[in-house]
């Protein structure tokens, strides 16, 4: 089944200049990027993604993790499509605990888990198909996205920009 599913690489893996090996990595995946950020993640962008880990113990030291507030303030949004995008792009990631993913996948080689219980895993991948819907359209507008994959309305909307001076 065509799918799209959400890769995030988080602010461990940009302040570890990862990103080329991470992209590689996926490129095993012969899938297509069709969407591609450099996001500044707000307090209420990282509460929001998270928001099904709210009752968990380490839920605000991971929410300053993925703010950034521990490596670098960016994350790279990336949004890959292609038959059974969801489970290739999982394959690789590894599981979502360092220690216990295969060493060669992608948090085996580089995840770690810090003294303060947060596991620094270096990429977020969407887990099915109902998550990948909800994290592609909070972390993309559809104009950022080149294929269209979910519908679409036509809206008029006033609002203040920033453009060029
Ligand atoms: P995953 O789908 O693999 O990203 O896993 P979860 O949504 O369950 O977890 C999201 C993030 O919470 C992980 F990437 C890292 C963090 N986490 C911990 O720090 N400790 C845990 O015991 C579980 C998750």
């Amino acid at each position: 089944m065509v799918e799209m599913t959400l890769v995030l690489i988080k602010p461990d893996g940009l302040k570890k200049s990862l990103t080329g090996n991470v992209l590689t990595r996926l490129s095993e995946t012969k899938l297509d990027i069709v969407g591609a950020r450099i996001v500044k993640v707000s307090r209420e962008l990282g509460e929001e993604h998270y928001k099904h880990l709210v009752d968990m113990p380490f839920y605000e030291e991971l929410i300053k993790y993925i703010m950034g507030d521990f490596h670098k303030k960016k994350v790279m949004a990336l949004t890959y499509w292609g038959e059974d995008a969801i489970q290739k792009v999982r394959d690789i990631c590894g599981k979502t605990n360092p220690e216990e993913a295969d060493a060669v996948s992608i948090r085996g080689a580089y995840g770690r888990i810090t003294t303060r219980g947060v596991y620094e895993n270096v990429i977020h991948a969407s887990a099915n198909k109902v998550d990948a819907e909800r994290e592609i359209k909070l972390w993309f507008k559809p104009s950022e996205i080149i294929i269209e994959m979910y519908p679409t309305v036509e809206a008029e909307e006033k609002t203040k920009v920033i453009k060029w001076a």
